[in-house]
């Protein structure tokens, strides 16, 4: 009895131990999901400094405030859920994401690095600092999109 109850626990522990790392999401399809509603947030929000920026919305600084400080901190969020086994699915992912993850990691640190600038930006409410900070971000959108979005 005491040896089958310690295998079970050994068996439990190496469960754990080599669950895939979107064992935090109940199922890839979780993950996914997860990952693209973030990012779907963040360029809401992103997207309405941009549009400010380019002269398409008429500038409001304190829209402008509320908006890069949730995207900067929405940036935080899809990168937990590019785990293993969560490359197929309802994705425009590309594989290479995981062949080549400190590539893709670097680029997503990069974004969030411009994410913050951009709130620091708009924090000072001048719309010639905050264009060149929805600049930066939407450098780093493409850069990341071009390698590794289908
Ligand atoms: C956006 C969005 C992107 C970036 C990119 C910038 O608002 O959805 O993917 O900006 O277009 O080049």
């Amino acid at each position: 009895m005491k040896t089958l109850l310690r295998t079970l626990l050994i068996a439990a522990a190496s469960l754990l131990l080599c669950a895939p790392t979107w064992a935090q999401f109940a199922k890839a399809e979780d993950a996914i999901k997860y990952r693209k509603n973030a990012l779907f947030v963040m360029q809401q929000n992103f997207g309405r400094v941009a549009a400010m920026a380019a002269g398409k919305a008429p500038f409001d600084a304190k829209v402008a405030l509320e908006s890069a400080t949730t995207a900067e901190f929405v940036s935080k969020l899809p990168w937990v859920a590019f785990g293993e086994g969560t490359d197929k699915g309802d994705t425009k992912a590309k594989p290479e994401i995981w062949l080549d993850k400190p590539k893709f990691n670097d680029y997503a640190d990069k974004m969030q690095a411009e994410m913050a600038k951009l709130s620091l930006a708009a924090k000072t409410g001048n719309l010639d600092t905050i264009k060149v900070a929805v600049g930066g971000v939407g450098g780093t959108c493409k850069s990341c999109h071009d390698a590794f979005r289908q």
